[in-house]
């Protein structure tokens, strides 16, 4: 077999090497090196860049680069989510912004206990086609290090969860991805199709803390109050780069026949990491040996 060969399984998908070595991943497929240098460390345009995503991270929990992708990427993302829309798992899940079960210990109004109907899905990590322009993104060891510089943090991983490290979001007409903390560190989202209405991602900045839960303002927003929430809209190709384990966030329902796409790597401090089992349950539609295996408690203390 040749080395670089994928071994198929009777399903068709790979079982062989998952990631695409740093010689085969030619960034020019998805971004303008001439615009984004961000193979360069030493180009002004780069550091520019850092810095106006550290800005954006350190007041708001959020960087916001937009039109980051080529428009041959946008084109092959589409491509792929499309493809692999049918696979997208069910999602109609009832949830808490923690991912957690129902804890009848707890107060009726305890935002544990404040669950909203879930409906937008998942195309799983695993299953990205074998030669996924998204893989190959996320696969790229100069997109990690720029992502940690942007954040400020290093080192940082890929995420070792199978399901959850690089997959894309699908909300079809009238779906809602209702508000939630994410159970890893950092996310990189990056639009690949708008819907013609709604698709607009609120959060609440640091609304909680490593040390401070604030049961009280997560639960003043899931209650309406507005006073917390910022708006981002994105447009297609934009970059964004989020601390979501700190800032309460969701996408508000879309409209229209035209699916809104959204790829999402995500990336750790802890690289051994994965999910709790309920969490990938309710969010990725099922949970894998590895979730129970890796049960641990967090360095943070923090629910999820
Ligand atoms: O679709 C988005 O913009 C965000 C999705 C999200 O929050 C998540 O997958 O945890
Ligand atoms: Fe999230």
């Amino acid at each position: 077999m040749a080395r670089n060969e994928l071994v198929i399984d009777q399903n068709e998908r790979p079982v062989g090497p998952s990631a695409y070595a740093a010689a085969e991943i030619d960034l020019r497929e998805f971004v303008d090196l001439e615009e984004f240098p961000i193979h360069d460390m030493e180009h002004p345009r780069r550091k520019a860049l850092v810095a106006h995503a550290r800005e954006g991270l350190k007041a708001f929990g959020c960087a916001h680069i937009p039109k980051f992708l080529t428009d041959h990427a946008i084109e092959a993302m589409r491509g792929e989510a499309t493809r692999l829309m049918a696979k997208a798992l069910p999602a109609d899940a009832r949830i808490n912004p923690y991912l957690t079960a129902d804890d009848e210990t707890l107060p009726k109004d305890h935002p544990k206990r404040i669950f909203a109907r879930r409906t937008s899905s998942f195309i799983n990590s695993d299953e990205l086609e074998p030669t996924s322009l998204l893989r190959k993104i996320y696969d790229s060891d100069v997109v990690v290090h720029f992502i940690g510089d942007c954040l400020n943090v290093g080192p940082i991983y890929r995420w070792a969860d199978p399901l959850g490290r690089n997959p894309y979001s699908v909300m079809h007409d009238g779906d809602y991805f209702p508000w939630h903390f994410d159970g890893n560190d950092f996310t990189v989202s990056m639009l690949v199709q708008e819907s013609e209405g709604g698709g607009d991602f609120e959060y609440c900045p640091n609304i909680r803390t490593a040390e401070a839960e604030s049961f009280d303002d997560v639960k003043a927003a899931l209650k309406g109050d507005r006073s917390k929430v910022k708006v981002l809209k994105l447009r297609e190709g934009d970059l964004q780069i989020f601390r979501g384990r700190y800032s309460l966030h969701r996408v508000t329902p879309t409209n229209g026949p035209v699916p809104r796409i959204i790829a999402l790597p995500t990336y750790v401090t802890n690289p051994y990491l994965v999910n709790r089992p309920h969490h990938a349950k309710a969010f990725y539609g099922r949970a894998m040996p590895i979730h129970v295996e890796r049960e641990m408690s967090r360095v943070d203390g923090l629910t999820d």
